[in-house]
């Protein structure tokens, strides 16, 4: 079938609009109209050319609201007509990853999905005459994709698209990382760092965990009153201090929070991030994804006195188990989406996203299909 894709031909251009075709589901995949798709700042680190997994040309896209067109052989548990959101960690439900509590990063497909292919080593998308690479196995920013059942979490039908593939990425991984990676308990003091997609979803897991104070920290004041609305309770701009950020915070809460996240993808502020944290227990978890080269430090007595640094992927969430879930939470009014999407454009506009993205004006922008 043939339909419209924003291709991403190179790393530092801009996305074109292109006719594409695309092959019909092979064993096992899922042909899927995307609704709605979400842009988040994966995408644009990727198009950056700092991702040493970027290959290109390849469609973009990774927050989709989407419905089951055709299923392949195989295929044993969706039907057309479902609603779906692609999962660019799949869950096989097999696997020593699945078969583990402790991590969501099932490897079954891991390495195609990771380099751009189908489980199968192949391709399914063509635009002039080439082939195009897929991209987190999920591909959103076409009318049309093509994604494995395992990567599949089925949903609510009655769940509206354009809200509900925020949960593809940006809200799951925030909410997650709060309440699944660094397990916040009820009257803790946590630091956000970063007040994009992902650190305002981290203020709603503070908030659902029970956090006493929240502090919200971004070098963008218009970050600000989002952050207020969703429950933080202190705003700390580190380009008004004049100093250290973590000293800074140390000072405003007695020696350090207990815990903190680092959201933007800044080895630097990943290091504040730990450092802020409170000696003997403070817990910092890097969410934020760093350009190839680019390590994190810190001194090492800084994790002998009892801090811990750790790291999450879409919030340590098992997507077909559990994202289903934080759908439900959406439609009862538990998680916000509404207010995170600031713009709506279409496809031939998916460009202009970027440039909120990067001015620091949007939050979420979605792309409706
Ligand atoms: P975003 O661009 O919407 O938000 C980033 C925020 O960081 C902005 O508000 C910006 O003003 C702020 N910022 C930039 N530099 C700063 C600094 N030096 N100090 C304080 N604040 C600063 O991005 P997003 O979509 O929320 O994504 C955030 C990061 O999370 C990105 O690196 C993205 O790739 C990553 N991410 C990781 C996962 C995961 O599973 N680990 C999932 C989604 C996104
Ligand atoms: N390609 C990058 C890594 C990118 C990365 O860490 N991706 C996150 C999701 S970001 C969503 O917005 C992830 O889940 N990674 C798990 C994995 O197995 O890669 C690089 O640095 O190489
Ligand atoms: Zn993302
Ligand atoms: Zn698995």
């Amino acid at each position: 079938m043939k339909c419209r894709a924003a291709i991403a031909w190179g790393p530092k251009q801009k996305l074109e609009i292109e006719d594409v075709e695309v092959a019909g589901p092979q064993e096992g995949e899922v042909l899927l109209k995307v609704h709605a798709t979400g842009v988040c700042h994966t995408d644009a680190f990727t198009m950056s050319g700092e991702d040493p997994e970027g290959v290109f040309p390849a469609i973009l896209g990774h927050e989709g609201g989407c419905e089951v067109v055709e299923v392949g052989p195989g295929v044993k548990n969706l039907e057309v007509g479902d609603h779906v959101i692609p999962l660019y960690i799949a869950e096989c439900g097999d696997c020593e990853y699945c078969n583990s509590t402790k991590s969501n990063l099932c490897q079954t497909i891991a390495p195609t999905i990771w380099t751009g292919f189908m489980p199968d080593g192949t391709r399914r998308f063509k635009s002039r005459g080439q082939d195009i690479y897929h991209y987190m196995g999920c591909s959103t920013f076409s009318e049309y994709t093509v994604v494995p059942e395992i990567a599949l979490a089925r949903i609510n039908k009655a769940a509206p698209l354009d809200k509900v593939c925020l949960l593809g990425c940006g809200v799951t991984t925030g909410i997650g990382a709060v309440l699944n990676t660094a397990k916040v308990e009820a009257g803790s003091t946590v630091a956000v760092f970063g007040l994009g997609g992902i650190g305002l979803s981290c203020i709603q897991g503070a908030v659902m965990a029970g956090a006493s104070r929240i502090l919200a920290v971004d070098i963008n004041p218009d970050k600000w009153e989002m952050a207020k609305a969703l429950g933080a309770t202190d705003f700390v701009n580190p380009s008004e201090i004049g100093g250290s950020t973590s000293e800074y915070i140390q000072e405003m809460t007695n020696g350090g929070v207990d815990y903190s996240f680092e959201c933007i993808g800044n080895v630097h502020v990943m290091r504040d991030a730990l450092e802020c944290t409170h000696m003997g227990w403070g817990v910092s978890t890097v969410i934020g994804v760093a350009g190839a080269g680019q390590e994190i430090k810190t001194r090492p007595f800084n994790l002998v006195v009892g801090r811990t640094w750790k790291g999450t992927a879409f919030g340590g969430v098992k997507g077909r188990t559990e994202l289903p879930g934080y759908v439900e939470r959406y439609m009862s009014g538990e998680i916000e989406l509404d207010s995170m999407v600031t713009h709506t454009m279409g496809l031939e506009d998916i460009n202009k996203a970027f440039d909120l993205m990067h001015e620091g004006k949007s939050i979420r922008s979605v792309i409706l299909m």
